[in-house]
């Protein structure tokens, strides 16, 4: 499968923009070779400026959960856009996606729209250290928030140990209050909460993690999590910029039953136009300017042209919830590449919530970052483009989530599963069957 387009197109891209991309995570970093360059896309299929179509299971990294270019989303964007793009004034478009969101989310009264899921955790935990009037943040290693300074921290070697920034450019001074522990560590958080309960502001955590990878959260976490933040008079911040509206309507808070003081959302809630927001308790929200003293603002926040693709998207999955679907299309891709792998004999496991689910190439369930990193990358960037020679296209690192959508049919996710077994198979053979 040649892409001598994309090969061309990315070479004029690198002579423009840092590594020829708007996102590291488009650039196959972590599988090596060339990004693929996207003519168009359609329900489940994406088409590259080679004509080449593919599977998509990127949907680009979670919204498009109603698949490509649907006719509904579509036709209210261009709607939307034949009655101006932006005005910087107040729409009732803001308010119908606003109430959306606070019906479809159990613990969201009040909500503020942004335009990016950065841009809602960043706000989140302003608003969250302005509301507690404390300064600790507690992150999770593995979990990705967006490029909040004071979230690209590296992971402490213990629950002492405050962050330190890993990225140049972010100061030791915006990571020296924030706290990475291991997720899924029960004790290492009830530690961290000895330690410095009474500055920590919030826990921030993805509750069904996508960034290392899909990782599921124990109850046990979930409870310490909950019972923690209470007993602390900290917030608990649920970063479901990827799980709002995908593992469930209400989001795996919903799926978990749990409240959370803060949820941030993204993705699904634009319908693939920048949409971001963050909402919870009215209490809290309260605080946030004008009607209370946390700054925050956005030119293009609620903008008219999102805010529609955001209606048209909610308004489908709730009128016609595509849940069941997903969970039995999903429920057949993870078991068919579980099975490839296994007749292959290949060490793996796969990890799943509803249409999210990662393959991951070690032998042990993956409970936290110390795991997930240790994953086979040079093998899962084999089997990465032997689906793309394939016509499947899977996440672009080992440390990502797939996702399925309900524009796939069991067709597709049949010819996904059958390339599966070929590249696992042909794996297995060049590395002599282990
Ligand atoms: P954005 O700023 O990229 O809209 O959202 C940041 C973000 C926040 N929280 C969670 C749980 C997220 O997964 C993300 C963004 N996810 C990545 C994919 N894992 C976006 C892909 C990219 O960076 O290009």
């Amino acid at each position: 499968m040649k892409s001598e387009g994309s090969h061309a197109a990315f070479a004029r891209a690198r002579q423009l923009m840092p590594g020829g991309v708007n996102s590291p995570a488009r650039a196959f970093g972590g599988v090596g070779g060339e990004p693929i360059f996207i003519d168009h896309a359609e329900g489940a299929y994406l088409f590259d400026i080679d004509g080449q179509r593919y599977i998509d299971y990127v949907g680009s990294w979670g919204p498009m959960i109603l698949g490509h270019a649907h006719p509904e989303v579509i036709a209210a964007v261009e709607k939307a856009a034949a009655r101006g793009t932006s005005f910087g004034a107040p729409t009732e478009a803001e308010s119908e996606l606003a109430e959306l969101i606070i019906e479809a989310v159990p613990s969201v009264e009040k909500v503020r729209l942004v335009n990016s899921g950065t841009e809602a955790t960043m706000s989140a935990l302003r608003l969250a250290r302005g509301f507690t009037g404390r300064d600790v943040v507690v992150k999770f290693a593995g979990n990705y928030h967006g490029h909040v300074d004071s979230l690209l921290v590296a992971a402490g070697s213990s629950a002492a140990t405050l962050g330190v920034p890993n990225s140049p450019g972010v100061t030791a001074g915006t990571t020296k209050d924030t706290l990475v522990l291991q997720y899924n560590d029960v004790a290492g958080l009830e530690r961290a909460f000895d330690e410095h309960g009474k500055r920590i502001a919030a826990v921030i955590f993805e509750p069904v993690v996508g960034n290392m990878g899909c990782v599921v959260p124990t109850q046990a976490f979930l409870d310490a999590l909950n019972g923690l933040t209470k007993r602390h008079k900290a917030l608990l911040i649920c970063d479901e910029v990827m799980t709002g509206f995908r593992v469930a309507y209400g989001g795996a808070q919903s799926l978990f039953g749990f409240e959370p003081d803060l949820t941030t959302l993204g993705k699904i809630v634009g319908g693939g136009l920048p949409v971001g927001a963050y909402g919870g308790r009215a209490e809290i929200m309260h605080h946030v300017l004008p009607e209370g003293d946390v700054f925050q603002a956005g030119t293009l926040s609620g903008n008219p042209l999102a805010t529609a693709a955001g209606i048209a998207t909610l308004r489908r999955l709730r009128d016609e919830p595509p849940y069941a679907t997903l969970e039995e299309r999903s429920r057949q891709l993870a078991e068919g590449l579980d099975d490839a792998a296994t007749r292959a004999g290949i060490p793996h496991t796969v990890a799943r919530v509803g249409s999210m689910l990662t393959l991951f190439f070690i032998d042990r369930a993956v409970v936290d970052w110390t795991v997930s990193e240790s994953s086979d990358t040079a093998r899962f960037a084999k089997y990465f483009w032997g689906l793309i020679e394939r016509g499947s296209y899977m996440p672009c690192s080992q440390f990502e989530a797939l996702f399925v959508s309900a524009a796939h049919r069991p067709e597709d996710i049949a010819a996904t599963v059958q390339a599966a077994a070929e590249v696992l198979g042909e794996i297995s053979a060049h590395a002599g069957g282990n």
